[in-house]
């Protein structure tokens, strides 16, 4: 289980649904420092395992609520990822971007907030794949993606592009 090839996408089915939320305040973007579940002591958006009975957009309102005490709203789709890991462990991660919130993001047990500048993002802090897609994500293109993963270190992997997303009105980058 080395590269894409040697696994049955048709029938590929994750071990946990996950999402990832992307807030834009001008030309920053929001961060966080994570400090516990799987990618702890990595630089990433906030996100977390989706709960049964919830939607995918359900559970990264939640999660971004639980993580920095911030209410997201108006999410954009962005795409889907779907991670294998060598050890059998897999995840499906559902990708959102947005301009709106309320409240100030402050830490908690589970995150440290982190404003970035979007051509200053700190990539060799973050899993390997981000610098792949996270580019698109600011230029709004929207992605689906398979990748192997063995540990920290990834394998393989293949972005399929999915149309794009619909602009922000009077922005250049994002
Ligand atoms: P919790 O353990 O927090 O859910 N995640 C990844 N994010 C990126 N950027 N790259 C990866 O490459 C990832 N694998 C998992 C999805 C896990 C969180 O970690 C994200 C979820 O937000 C392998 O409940």
């Amino acid at each position: 289980m080395q590269r894409l090839a040697d696994i049955d996408w048709k029938h590929w089915q994750a071990r946990d649904p996950a999402t990832l939320v992307f807030v834009f305040r001008d030309d920053e973007i929001l961060l966080i420092n994570k400090k516990r579940g799987l990618g702890a002591g990595k630089v990433n958006g906030p996100g977390g395992k989706i709960d049964p009975g919830e939607t995918p957009e359900e559970s990264a309102v939640r999660e971004v609520r639980e993580e920095l005490c911030i209410e997201v709203k108006e999410l954009e789709y962005c795409g889907e990822h779907r991670f294998q890991f060598t050890d059998g462990y897999s995840i499906h991660v559902w990708v959102y971007r947005t301009r709106s919130f309320e409240g100030e993001p402050t830490e908690t047990e589970e995150a440290a907030p982190l404003w970035v500048p979007i051509d200053q993002i700190p990539f060799e802090r973050m899993w390997e794949d981000d610098r792949y897609w996270l580019p698109k994500l600011i230029r709004g293109e929207k992605f689906q993606t398979r990748w192997i993963f063995d540990g920290d270190s990834m394998l393989d992997y293949r972005i399929e592009p999915d149309g794009h997303l619909a602009s922000w009105a009077g922005r250049k980058n994002v």
